[in-house]
């Protein structure tokens, strides 16, 4: 049995104290993802992690800041993923900035939340989930998922999503994945 414990998370920026960085995603990581091609070494996203077993008995949290920035017209975002126990659910909570977050399940039915300071999106289990920051300054949202959940990122890889999220002339718009 796990002893209880508090971090402190600042919601502006999403750091967690301690800092236990899990993930930071770069331009050249995110290669393919993209219509245009990208590259380089400037930093997509960064993900925080508070450490507890992966079981089902457990909730995994982490905070998410997701930079502001665009490939062509395209917004930053994370690269998106299905839990590999497929029916494992998540809640995100925006804690600054704004976002869409775009969810598909595996039979091509999609799904567009609006994510903004204060707002809880529910994933169901069976839907996959990216977020897409379409503002000027970083996206940051805190998660909690069953623990067991795990990541699948191996068919958003191969044929993205149903829809993407893109910079119009007034401002974010949903477009059909020509490459789905
Ligand atoms: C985990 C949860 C988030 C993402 C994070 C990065 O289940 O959905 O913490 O891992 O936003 O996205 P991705 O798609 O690279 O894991
Ligand atoms: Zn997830």
């Amino acid at each position: 049995m796990l002893q209880p414990f508090t971090r402190v998370l600042d919601l502006g920026t999403g750091d967690i104290a301690p800092e236990n960085r899990l993930v930071r995603r770069r331009l050249s990581d995110m290669r393919g993802a993209y219509a245009e091609d990208c590259d380089g070494a400037q930093v997509v996203y960064e993900v925080f992690n508070i450490d507890v077993p992966e079981t089902n008995s457990e909730l995994q949290t982490c905070t998410t800041r997701l930079y502001n920035g665009k490939v062509g017209d395209e917004y930053f975002m994370t690269k998106g993923h299905f839990h590999e126990v497929r029916d494992r659910s998540e809640v995100y909570l925006t804690t600054s900035g704004y976002g869409r977050l775009v969810m598909a399940t595996e039979d091509g039915r999609y799904a567009i939340e609006e994510m903004r300071p204060g707002s809880m999106n529910y994933i169901p289990g069976g839907w996959s989930h990216r977020s897409v920051n379409v503002a000027d300054e970083p996206l940051v949202f805190f998660a909690a998922y069953i623990g067991d959940s795990g990541h699948d990122y191996g068919s958003i890889e191969e044929r993205g999503f149903p829809v993407l999220v893109v910079e119009g002339p007034s401002g974010p718009e949903v477009v059909p994945n020509p490459r789905y």
